[in-house]
C-alpha cells in the first residue's frame, strides 16, 4: 500500500497547528502509521533536501527546518502520495487555492507550513530518513471493518 512522508515544519509546530493539520489527513479517510516530534540534525537535513543543493535558498532551506521541532508522519492510503500534494497546495503562496493547507495558512514561499513527498520513490527515501523501522505500525487495510474507512 501506498505510503507518504509528511512533515509539519517548525512554523505550524511553534503556531500549534499540529492537531488541526492531523485531522485534514484523518478526515480524508488516510492512515497514520507513525508520527513523532522530532528536531531534524543537519544531516537528515541535507539527505532530505539533497534534490535541492544547487538551489539560492538552499541554505536559508536547511536553517529553516532545523531551527525547531518538526512533527513527522507517515500515512499511508491509495493515492496519498498525489492526493496529499493537493491537499496541500502549490509552493508559491499565490498560487495555492483557498481550500490547501497553504492557501489557508501559508503567506511565505519558504514558511511553508508543511511538507510531502512528490512521488512514492521520494517518500521511501524521506521515510528511511527520518523514521526506524520499529517506529512505524504495519497497517493491513483488509483486517479493517469497510466502515471504519472513509475512502477505498
Ligand atoms: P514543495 O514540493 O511544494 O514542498 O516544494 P519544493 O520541493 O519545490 O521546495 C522545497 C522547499 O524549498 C519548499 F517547501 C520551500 C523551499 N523553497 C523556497 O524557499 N523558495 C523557493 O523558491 C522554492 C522552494
Amino acid at each position: 500500500m501506498e505510503k507518504t512522508f509528511l512533515m509539519l515544519k517548525p512554523d505550524a509546530v511553534q503556531r500549534k497547528m499540529i492537531g488541526k493539520l492531523v485531522q485534514r489527513f484523518e478526515d480524508k479517510g488516510f492512515e497514520l502509521i507513525g508520527a513523532k516530534l522530532m528536531r531534524m540534525t543537519m544531516a537528515q537535513a541535507e539527505a532530505h533536501y539533497a534534490e535541492h543543493t544547487d538551489k539560492p535558498f538552499y541554505g536559508e532551506l536547511l536553517e529553516f527546518i532545523t531551527s525547531g521541532p518538526v512533527f513527522a508522519m507517515v500515512w499511508q492510503g491509495k493515492g496519498v502520495v498525489a492526493m496529499s500534494r493537493l491537499m496541500i497546495g502549490k509552493t508559491n503562496p499565490l498560487e495555492a487555492s483557498a481550500g490547501t493547507i497553504r492557501g489557508d495558512f501559508a503567506t511565505d514561499k519558504g514558511n511553508n507550513i508543511i511538507h510531502g513527498s512528490d512521488s512514492p520513490e521520494s517518500a521511501e527515501r524521506e521515510i528511511t530518513n527520518a523514521f526506524q523501522p520499529e517506529e512505524l505500525l504495519i497497517f493491513d487495510p483488509t483486517e479493517v471493518k469497510l466502515e471504519a474507512l472513509h475512502v477505498n
